[in-house]
């Protein structure tokens, strides 16, 4: 089993859902607690079948087993280019979740266990239409898939599938080769989000969305999601917990992940996009004083997601970032939503940076070590007008061989920072550049070299030098992360 799904919240005029895949963050553990609004699942009752392979009998959508709401049902995919289907009768419109259940909760990413995707079908005059599909979360904490979307009554086919044969049934793209599972059993649910009215919005308006600190630990990430219809924009207040508060001797801060699903039918099933998704510290969202915290486009990329670290003098974990005071998420579609099933979810975890800068370190000279150890460093900081930051790596102390590679990458735009042009540059002792600067664009990090690069010949510094060019005129945030891999050649 896996993490909760806790939560839940509101429902507003009843429109509904969404999905995705983002990476996995490097330096945030992930985080949270949740929901001021316990979701009331329903129970979840299992029964367990032979399945999987030749003669489970479930191959078709013609041969679909039932899954009833609330309940759970054991199965095994024998063979990778097994699938199996269920027919899933819906008689309320609401929320629904379908869970896959087979990775080890301690080892969420294992091999040898089913990687699934599900797949969701309408069922109309004998045709199946994909609706709504989930490989993993939003955010990705696990393999397992999870798929919440807003369902109106009749029947469904949900089909589980391993992601190498999903890829290559879907994408054409082959299973590079046999793959065995040492554990192919799996236990699929479905159940109906339900909540306890909480409830939100109307446009412009600004409901405060308590979280629960209590369930949080010990898993650092329990999700929360916010279910309306949307009309022009949707704000939310969000008040961090204090467990939230993450305090490591690494000097990480505190951190708002906001992400809304992807839609389409390779999503949620929604059939509108988010657009701009922005945190401010105003609850009117046109409000020209509104410091604005972080924002993305989250219609660009699936699973754009805002990672906004906590404000404050440097070095000093938390400040007032939302505690004291609300934060507010905005959130608006990215297009007009006429026809279709628009809906959107919208998660919210509180999640920790990587270790923080330290000023000064505007030069070779000041430049403190950078975070890390064996192949892997991270740093979290700010660049606001003027600034620029050095950090630096002895790369004999740390033990890196020196033929191998160095991948350095920083992002500020990709997680909501109105920094634009972040820029990259690897340098050595001798203030040589190791590279090409990189500079991050819409479409990507800042890469120095554009990707893995050899470390430099006779040189045991390697500094890092973080500069940037303009900033965005409806962003105020000036907040990067950067992460530097060694890599063997
Ligand atoms: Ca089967
Ligand atoms: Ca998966
Ligand atoms: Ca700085
Ligand atoms: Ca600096």
């Amino acid at each position: 089993m896996r993490r909760e799904a806790v939560v839940g919240l509101a429902l507003v005029v009843g429109l509904g859902g969404c999905e995705g895949d983002a990476p996995r963050e490097s330096g945030s553990g992930g985080s949270a607690s949740s929901s001021g609004v316990t979701a009331t699942a329903t129970s979840v009752t299992s029964s367990v079948s032979v399945g999987g392979g030749d003669g489970d009998g479930n191959d078709f959508p013609a041969q679909a087993i039932a899954l009833d709401v609330g309940k759970a049902h054991g199965a095994v995919l024998e063979r990778v280019d097994d699938v199996d289907y269920y027919r899933v009768e819906i008689a309320e419109r609401g929320l629904y979740v379908f869970e896959v259940d087979a990775q080890p909760d301690d080892d969420p990413f294992a091999p040898g266990y089913i990687d699934a995707v599900v797949t969701l079908y309408t069922i109309q005059f004998d045709v199946n239409l994909r609706y709504a599909e989930n490989d993993d979360p939003w955010p990705r904490t696990t393999q397992d898939s999870e798929l919440i979307t807003e369902l109106v009554p009749g029947s469904y086919l949900l089909r589980v599938a391993d992601h190498c044969n999903w890829r290559e049934l879907e994408q054409d793209d082959p299973c590079p080769g046999p793959v065995v599972f040492a554990n192919p059993s799996y236990v699929v649910s479905a159940r109906r989000w339900t909540t306890n009215g909480l409830g939100l919005v109307g446009e412009g308006e600004a409901p405060v969305v308590t979280f629960d600190p209590e369930p949080a630990v010990p898993e650092r990430y329990t999700p929360t999601v916010v279910w309306g219809g949307f009309s022009g924009i949707n704000t939310y207040a969000l008040t961090m917990p204090a467990d939230w508060i993450v305090t490591t001797s690494g000097g990480e801060r505190p951190q708002w992940q906001v992400v809304t699903f992807p839609a389409g039918n390779r999503g949620s099933g929604s059939s509108v996009e988010t657009g701009r998704l922005w945190l401010s510290d105003r609850a009117d969202p046109s409000d020209p004083t509104a410091t604005v915290l972080g924002a993305v486009d989250a219609s660009l990329e699936a699973g754009t997601q805002l990672l906004v670290p906590a404000t404050g003098a440097s070095g000093v974990p938390g400040g007032s970032f939302g505690q004291t005071d609300p934060v507010f998420v905005h959130v608006s579609p990215a297009a007009s939503m006429l026809g279709g099933r628009p809906f959107y979810l919208l998660r919210v975890a509180g999640a920790s940076t990587a270790p923080w800068e330290s000023e000064p370190n505007d030069t070779a000279s000041s430049a403190p070590s950078l975070p890390g150890a064996g192949l892997s460093y991270a740093v979290g900081g700010e660049l606001p007008t003027g600034d620029e930051d050095w950090f630096g790596l002895d790369l004999v102390s740390e033990g890196i061989p020196i033929n191998y590679f160095v991948d350095a990458r920083c992002v500020a735009q990709g997680r909501g920072s109105g920094l634009e042009g972040l820029t990259v540059e690897l340098v050595e002792a001798d203030g040589v550049s190791v590279a090409f600067e990189g500079v991050e664009t819409a479409n990507g990090p800042a890469r120095a070299g554009g990707g893995p690069v050899p470390l430099p010949v006779g040189s045991p510094q390697l500094y890092v030098h973080v500069t940037r060019q303009t900033q965005a005129v409806d962003n105020d945030a000036v907040f990067y992360h950067c992460d530097l891999r060694f890599l063997a050649p």
